[in-house]
Order: structure tokens, then C-alpha cells, then sequence
């Protein structure tokens, strides 16, 4: 009896071990490219510094990638693959009005000209979408890497797991937490939308096709929606008009995207829905009771808690040669 419950203690011990060391195997870590890519991430921060004042508009685009691909298979840069059947993550849409591809495979064919075949795509694009970020001043947070890349993308996937701009709260909290992601990562990483622009698809509903006088969502702050009718989205099928997320403030990383939530100008219904849920009400308040820097700091642990959505690391996985193909 002592024996086989000792044998088993000893048992649990090894196993438990064992599974320490896979876990720590299956971390990301702070420079993980320290002695295989010495200069790596300073080649991304350089390039970035470099050609994101030219456009500095992509620094939004980047961000919302980095969330597109975390959510979907992982932060695994499936979001960058191409393919002849029109059926991958980047042709779902959502990811339309993507930009910036190009820009990600030029810091690629550089990060493989100074090691090849050592640096992910996937941690590409997480320290490209932070550096770019951080030319808009704030906020820094910590990428830890070692991610690997994947060999599968779908647009099934796609469509099914990122959220929509049409989404209640209940949907969004279920998508995020899915992935892990709880409430106050979603209104935290919702806040993403304090920069960059959109288009009037994901809006029009709101201005036409509405319950409210004029079709006019009731939700939202009627002078708004006028505004936006008369100025930007003016009529119920314009596709191409860009505009503001946060208007006024749309290239500055700041609270004014949660001050207008609470004044009904949230651009989206998944902006709205933030205010009707009393807990993420209470957290959007606590957000603008606060200094920036607590947003800031907030911002950064739940973009981190995003980059580590479903990573593969170790041997999964592959490190790709260009972030639009699968080596073959
Ligand atoms: C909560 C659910 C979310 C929904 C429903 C949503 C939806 C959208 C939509 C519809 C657009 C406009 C696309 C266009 O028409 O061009 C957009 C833009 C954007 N989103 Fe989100 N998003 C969500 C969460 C996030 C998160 C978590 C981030 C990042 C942390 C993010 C960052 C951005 C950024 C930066 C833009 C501007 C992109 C640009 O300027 O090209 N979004 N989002
Ligand atoms: C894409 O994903 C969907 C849903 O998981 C699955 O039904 C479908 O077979 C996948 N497509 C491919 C080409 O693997
Ligand atoms: C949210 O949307 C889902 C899916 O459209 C729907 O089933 C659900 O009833 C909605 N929830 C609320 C509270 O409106
Ligand atoms: C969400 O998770 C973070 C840790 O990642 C935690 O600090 C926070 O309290 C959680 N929020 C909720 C509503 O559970
Ligand atoms: C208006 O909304 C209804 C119900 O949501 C929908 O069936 C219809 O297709 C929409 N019309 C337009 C022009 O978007
Ligand atoms: C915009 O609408 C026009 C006309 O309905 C259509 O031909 C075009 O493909 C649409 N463009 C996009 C980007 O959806
Ligand atoms: C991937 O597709 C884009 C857009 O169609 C194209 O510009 C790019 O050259 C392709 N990349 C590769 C490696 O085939
Ligand atoms: C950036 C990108 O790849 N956009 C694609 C999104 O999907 C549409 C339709 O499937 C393609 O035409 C775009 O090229």
C-alpha cells in the first residue's frame, strides 16, 4: 500500500515536472531572439521609425492585424496568407480594409537577409503593430516572442470568430472570451479605436436603417448621426467614404474614444454596446476617472494577454521564408 501510494506520489512529482518544463518550452519570452537574431528587433524598430512617418496611418492598421490574427488560430500570422482560392483569413470581411501586407513582408525579407529562417512572421507583426503604434507617443507594451507560424488559414474562421461591428455586448464578450480574453480586455482593447478610421458599411445601418426618426439608430446621438448623413456616409450604399474613429483625435492614442461612448458618439453598436453592460459601464468610468497613464498601463497588459492568445512555440508550427506563403 505505502509502496504504490509513494510510486504514485513520485509519480505525480515527475509528471508534474515534466509538465513545467513543456509549459516553460511553450512560453514566449522577452527577446527570445537574443542569441539566435541578436539585432532583430531593433531591425523591426528601425525600419518602422524609419517608413511609418511616411504612413503614418498604417500604425492603426497594424494594430487591428495583430487583433485579427490573435483571434483567429492564434496570434500564428495566419492573417498574412495568400492563395490562389480566395479562401484564406485575409479575403473574409472583416479583413477588407486591411493594410499594410507589403509593409510586413519588406521587415520580413530584411529580418531573413540578417538570419534566415529564424524570425516568425507572427512576431513581426506583433512588434511592428507595437513600434508603429508608439510613433503616435503612447502607449509601449512588452512583446515577449517566440511565436511560430502556422500553415493553415480559413475564412470561415475568419468570419466566424472576429467580431462585428453589428455585435450586442453579449456577442463580443463571447467572442473575446473564446479566446481567453475576458471583460476588461475587451473594453480595455476596444480602446484600439481611439485611432484610425473605418468605412461607412460598418456604420450605415446605424444612419438608415434604424428604428429611430429618420432610420436612425435611437442609441446613438442624433446631431451625430446627422453629421455623419450629411458630411461623410451620404447614402445607405456608400462603401468607400473613410472615416474618423474617434473624430478629432484619430491619430492620437488618448481617452477621448471612452468620453465619446458615454455622449452616444461611439461610431459602432460594438462601441455602444460597451455602455450596456453595468460592468463594463462602471470600468469605462473608472477608465475616465483615471490619468491616461492608468489606461495606458491597462492597455498594455491586455495587449500583451492578446499576443499570447493560442501561440504556438517549440517545434509547432513553422518559421515561414515569406509571411504570405507556407515553405513548401
Ligand atoms: C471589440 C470588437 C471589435 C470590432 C467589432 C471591431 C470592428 C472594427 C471595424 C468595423 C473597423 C473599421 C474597418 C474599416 O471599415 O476600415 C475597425 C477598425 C479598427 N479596429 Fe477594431 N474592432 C474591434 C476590436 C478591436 C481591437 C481589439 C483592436 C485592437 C486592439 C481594434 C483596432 C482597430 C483599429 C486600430 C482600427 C482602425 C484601422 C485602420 O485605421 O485601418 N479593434 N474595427
Ligand atoms: C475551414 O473551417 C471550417 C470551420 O471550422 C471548416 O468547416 C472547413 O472545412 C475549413 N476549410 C478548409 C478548407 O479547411
Ligand atoms: C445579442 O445578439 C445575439 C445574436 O444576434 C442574440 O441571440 C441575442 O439575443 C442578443 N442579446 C441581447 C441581449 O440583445
Ligand atoms: C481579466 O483578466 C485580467 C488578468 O488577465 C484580470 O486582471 C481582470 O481582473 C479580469 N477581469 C475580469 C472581469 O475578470
Ligand atoms: C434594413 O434592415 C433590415 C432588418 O435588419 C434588413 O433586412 C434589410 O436588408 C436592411 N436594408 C438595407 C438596405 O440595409
Ligand atoms: C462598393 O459598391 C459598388 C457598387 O455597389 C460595388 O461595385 C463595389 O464592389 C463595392 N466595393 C467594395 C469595396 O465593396
Ligand atoms: C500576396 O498577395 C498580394 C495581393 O494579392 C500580392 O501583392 C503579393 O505579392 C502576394 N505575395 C506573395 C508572396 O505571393
Ligand atoms: C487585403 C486583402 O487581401 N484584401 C482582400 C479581401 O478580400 C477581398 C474579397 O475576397 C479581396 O478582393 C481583397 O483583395
Amino acid at each position: 500500500m505505502a509502496g504504490t501510494s509513494s510510486a504514485r506520489i513520485v509519480l505525480v512529482v515527475v509528471s508534474g515536472v515534466l509538465a513545467l518544463i513543456g509549459s516553460a518550452q511553450a512560453q514566449l519570452q522577452m527577446n527570445f531572439y537574443a542569441s539566435s537574431c541578436p539585432k532583430a528587433e531593433q531591425i523591426v524598430l528601425d525600419y518602422v521609425k524609419q517608413n511609418i512617418p511616411n504612413a503614418p496611418s498604417l500604425a492603426a492598421s497594424f494594430l487591428r492585424m495583430h487583433f485579427h490574427d490573435c483571434i483567429v488560430r492564434g496570434c500564428d500570422a495566419s492573417v498574412l496568407l495568400n492563395s490562389t482560392s480566395g479562401q484564406v483569413e485575409k479575403n473574409a470581411v472583416p479583413n477588407r480594409t486591411l493594410r499594410g501586407f507589403d509593409f510586413i513582408e519588406r521587415v520580413k525579407s530584411l529580418l531573413e537577409a540578417e538570419c534566415p529562417g529564424v524570425v516568425s512572421c507572427a512576431d513581426i507583426l506583433a512588434l511592428v503593430a507595437r513600434d508603429s503604434v508608439l510613433t503616435t507617443g503612447d502607449p509601449f507594451w512588452n512583446v515577449p516572442t517566440g511565436r511560430r507560424d502556422g500553415v493553415i488559414s480559413n475564412i470561415t474562421e475568419a468570419n466566424a470568430n472576429i467580431p462585428s461591428p453589428f455585435h450586442n455586448f453579449t456577442t463580443l464578450l463571447t467572442l473575446f472570451s473564446n479566446q481567453g480574453l475576458n471583460l476588461t480586455d475587451l473594453v480595455l482593447l476596444s480602446g484600439g479605436h481611439t485611432i484610425g478610421i473605418s468605412h461607412c458599411p460598418a456604420v450605415s445601418r446605424r444612419l438608415y436603417n434604424s428604428t429611430g426618426a429618420g432610420g436612425i439608430d435611437p442609441t446613438m446621438d442624433s446631431e451625430y448621426a446627422e453629421n455623419l448623413k450629411a458630411n461623410k456616409c451620404k447614402t445607405a450604399s456608400d462603401n468607400t467614404t473613410i472615416l474618423d474613429m474617434d473624430p478629432g483625435s484619430r491619430k492620437t492614442f488618448d481617452l477621448s474614444y471612452y468620453s465619446l461612448l458615454l455622449k452616444r458618439r461611439g461610431l459602432f453598436q460594438s462601441d455602444a454596446a460597451l455602455t450596456t453592460d453595468s460592468t463594463s459601464l462602471a470600468f469605462i468610468n473608472q477608465l475616465l476617472t483615471s490619468s491616461p497613464q492608468f489606461f495606458f498601463d491597462e492597455f498594455a497588459k491586455a495587449m500583451e494577454k492578446m499576443g499570447r492568445v493560442n501561440v504556438k512555440t517549440g517545434s509547432e508550427g513553422q518559421i515561414r521564408k515569406q509571411c504570405a506563403l507556407v515553405n513548401n
